[in-house]
């Protein structure tokens, strides 16, 4: 499964967010890593091509958005052992046209088959085209013979193709994180900009998604915007071809597996089962968005209380959403909604001794994250639409015991990779209801042997497979290519 170790020399990444972000403390600005899924697999990306952390010559280059701590006088280098990153700053008009506006306001919702909260805006889309630019240009600055380029996400799709033309040998990768729709979505953009973004997506060497419905989707695109010939799942250019392929997304499974077994994890658990007064604990968290399908959960749930009295008193839905885009009209909308839902059935069905909800609107530490992860019966994960969904395969790794049920929404990409889940539409309050029921009351025995299934799959693809199998994509590309020549 490794690459061989002389086929790439250096790795650089480019996303939108940075590996790094600078945080105030008593003794000034300091450099703090993050730890999410991305940084996890590009360290692991780093060990597969012979990269000696801490080598000045192969330490890994980031190309990401800088903030304004990032331009203080008193700011710490952006720099590690492991990590070289490139903050790239841009006007703050810009800056707004292309995140909040053309990536958020329009991709994003577009994307995720929501048309109607999708904004169309022509400023916006000069705005991503000259924020695309503004990382090439820091990019193309660092790109050597040999180097790995491996771009990110929905924000930056102009960007292969802007590398392909200024550097034509490049070496491109291309990862996307959310949903690639059907081209009956897709043709809802202006006809030039359906163009330039999929033109620019195919500056890539491999293009990766997380399903063979997002790559299917894409490769439908393709031919109606481009009319490009595709041989299996290669788009033949003139001179090249590109590899469009699924690599689901996974987690780090022995992190969550052993962190569920850490002494201050139990004793927070134990202290929320106290809290809690042992009943049973249905979890859920995620960001605010009107993709998670949160206000739908709780309508499931209500359902549940309607049609099940004696499971009153003795069942908890903790559920945390975490702040997030708030001050847009449509986020404080479903926060309206979903505060509405949560103060209703706390009040219809509530007692002084017993709120069947408990909302969080925050976010949790991540040993809080664990306690619960580990101490909740059930994980309520209903997405409405979701790329991948990382947080029910976290649920999952986490169950070192054996228990524990979850319910998981047929459109998260995650639902194609754990059948063995309770799969249910969002949607339908009455399968949410039933689902509820049926795994408050399922024998230890069911849930040991779902588990056990779902855990085999996430420990052997974890996040090191994905990056790997990615890597791995680059070798069979010198397969088709040398084919192409001969053919
Ligand atoms: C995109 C796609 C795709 C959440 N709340 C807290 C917290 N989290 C962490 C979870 C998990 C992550 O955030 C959320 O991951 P998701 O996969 O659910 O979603 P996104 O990161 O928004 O987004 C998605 C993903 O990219 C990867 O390709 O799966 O479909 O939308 O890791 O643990 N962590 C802590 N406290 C919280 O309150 N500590």
């Amino acid at each position: 499964m490794k690459i061989s170790k002389s086929s790439y020399k250096r790795l650089l990444i480019v996303s939108y967010r940075l590996p790094f972000t600078i945080q105030q403390t008593d003794d000034g600005p300091e450099l703090k890593q993050n730890s999410g899924g991305l940084v996890s697999a590009v360290l692991s990306m780093a060990e597969q091509m012979g990269q000696n952390q801490g080598d000045e010559s192969t330490k890994i280059h980031w190309v990401g958005h800088g903030d304004a701590s990032m331009q203080q006088d008193n700011a710490p280098a952006l720099e590690n052992e492991t990590f070289i990153a490139h903050p790239v700053f841009m006007d703050e008009a810009v800056h707004k046209g292309f995140y909040e506006g053309f990536s958020n306001d329009l991709i994003w919702p577009l994307f995720h088959y929501f048309p109607s909260y999708a904004s169309f805006n022509e400023a916006d889309f000069q705005h991503y085209q000259q924020a695309n630019k503004r990382f090439l240009d820091e990019l193309t600055a660092l790109i050597q013979p040999g180097d790995l380029i491996w771009i990110h996400d929905f924000q930056l799709m102009l960007l292969p193709e802007m590398v392909r033309q200024a550097v034509p040998d490049a070496t491109i990768g291309y990862f996307f994180h959310i949903p690639f729709p059907t081209y009956e979505i897709v043709k809802l953009l202006p006809r030039s900009w359906r163009q330039l973004l999929i033109k620019g997506l195919l500056g890539s060497d491999v293009v990766g998604f997380h399903t063979n419905d997002y790559v299917q989707h894409f490769l439908g695109s393709v031919s109606e915007v481009l009319a490009l010939p595709i041989i299996e799942q290669r788009v033949v250019l003139p001179d090249r071809s590109v590899i469009v392929k699924d690599f689901p997304i996974s987690i780090d499974f022995n992190k969550f597996n052993t962190s569920g077994q850490d002494t201050t994890v139990a004793n927070t658990r134990q202290h929320y089962q106290n809290l809690l007064r042992q009943n049973k604990i249905i979890f859920s968290v995620d960001r605010l968005d009107y993709t998670k399908g949160i206000t739908y959960r709780l309508l499931g749930y209500e359902r549940f209380l309607e049609q099940n009295p004696d499971w009153h008193d003795k069942v908890t839905f903790v559920i945390t959403v975490v702040p997030s885009r708030d001050t847009i009209p449509q986020y404080q909308e479903i926060k309206r909604e979903i505060e509405e839902a949560v103060g209703r059935i706390n009040g219809l069905f509530g007692t002084i001794g017993w709120r069947p909800i408990v909302y969080s609107y925050n976010s949790l530490s991540f040993p809080e994250l664990m306690a619960l992860y580990t101490a909740c019966d059930v994980a309520l994960i209903t997405p409405v639409r979701d790329g991948m969904n990382l947080v029910c395969k976290e649920f999952v790794a986490s169950r070192y015991d054996n228990r524990g049920v979850l319910i998981l929404s047929e459109l998260a990409g995650a639902a194609q990779e754990l059948p063995e889940a309770l799969i249910i539409n969002p949607t339908d309050k009455q399968e949410v209801a039933d689902a509820i029921k049926q795994a408050l009351l399922m024998p230890a025995a069911e849930q040991e042997e779902r588990l056990i299934k779902m855990r085999n799959h996430l420990q052997n693809h974890n996040v090191f497979r994905w990056s790997s199998d990615f890597l791995t994509a680059f070798d069979n590309l010198k397969t088709t290519h040398s084919t192409l020549e001969t053919d």
